[in-house]
């Protein structure tokens, strides 16, 4: 086994990240399990007919996740014990439930536990109700780009229905993730950069904008990303930005509340320093990769209602793929 002691040795450990083949330390019984293949690849035609490769999480006990973008959910409510193992079958992989308090060992980060040889189950309990999502942590901004990564969805104790206990509650859900795509990291090697090679991952130039595995413009019909409702119901988005962009998303015509942010509760009466953000119809929301918001939408009024996502470059700030980094959507009220 490899420790780290100086840069030097970081350095070498960097490229030669450890993998194991182990038990689960501490291992108690669950109260729910997930199984996690990776990587299975899945190509998406893009609107201008380019299919690009990504590569996904499957679970192999469900054939409808061999074609999901983003992988398939995992569900669980707070305080259950989780165990969600990862089979992986080619190359190494891990997986890091983003946000969630576990052990190192089961924390998925390669590069300060291990990679996964084969299979192992991680274990961890969520303690707060929210939006989360997971994600394979091996090289991992190549093999984010490419699409290994799904929500992880906290709901409280006594399950869906409000975002939290004694928090607001909803009657339509809808999951909004803004991802932008450079069709050259898609072409990219398992391990590419890993030991410092020069691969061009200092150039990110994302030519597709997709929310929730759809690319732009199909973004505008289709039912994965259009959210529907009635007037008077309350609809709760779960919005994660799995780009690597600035987005700035803008709900035309509706108010919104913030009452969940990176999985932690705002208008939780047990936590009342932290309150609800209330965003006015037209504001910016804006979020960088990784991070989650939880808004709350309530509509007084028949319509259908525009939402624009700009994706930005984290730099000069303006819109990616000069100027056509945007995607649109609609939430239709009745
Ligand atoms: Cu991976």
């Amino acid at each position: 086994m490899v420790i780290a002691r100086d840069p030097a040795e970081f350095a070498a450990f960097g490229c030669d990240v450890i993998d194991r083949q182990i038990p689960t330390p501490d291992r108690v019984n669950p109260n729910i399990t997930f199984i996690r293949d990776g990587a299975k690849t899945l190509n998406i035609t893009m609107p201008d007919g380019q299919a690009v490769q990504f590569w996904i999480f499957i679970d192999p006990r469900d054939d409808k996740s061999k074609t999901m973008f983003p992988s398939k959910p995992i569900r669980v409510r707070q305080g259950q014990v989780v165990h969600s193992t990862l089979d992986a079958k080619k190359n190494h992989h891990t997986i890091h439930h983003h946000g969630m308090n576990s052990s190192t060992y089961n924390d998925g980060v390669g590069h300060v536990s291990f990679e996964v040889a084969e299979r192992y189950t991680y274990q961890f309990q969520p303690h707060s109700a929210g939006t989360y999502f997971y994600h394979c942590h091996k090289n991992t901004v190549v093999h984010f780009e490419y699409g290994m990564y799904g929500l992880l969805i906290v709901d409280p104790p006594e399950g869906p229905g409000k975002l939290y206990q004694n928090g607001p509650a909803y009657d339509v859900e809808a999951f909004w993730v803004p991802d932008d795509v450079d069709p050259r990291w898609h072409r990219m090697n398992h391990d590419a950069g890993m030991c410092g090679d020069d691969v061009g991952l200092d150039r990110f130039e994302p030519k597709y904008f997709l929310v929730t595995g759809v690319p732009a413009p199909r973004t505008e019909t289709d039912p994965k990303v259009v959210v529907n409702a009635k007037v008077g119901q309350r609809i709760l988005v779960r919005h994660l930005n799995a780009s690597y962009s600035i987005v700035q998303t803008t709900i035309e015509g509706l108010d919104a509340t913030i009452y969940g942010v990176d999985g932690r509760p705002l208008g939780d009466p047990a936590q009342p320093w932290a309150k609800p953000i209330f965003l006015p119809a037209g504001s910016v929301l804006e979020t960088c990769t990784a991070q989650r918001r939880d808004l709350i939408i309530q509509p007084t009024r028949r319509g259908r209602y525009r939402v624009k996502f700009e994706f930005r470059d984290w730099v000069a700030r303006g819109i990616q793929n000069n100027g056509t980094g945007i995607a649109y959507t609609y939430i239709n009220v009745t």
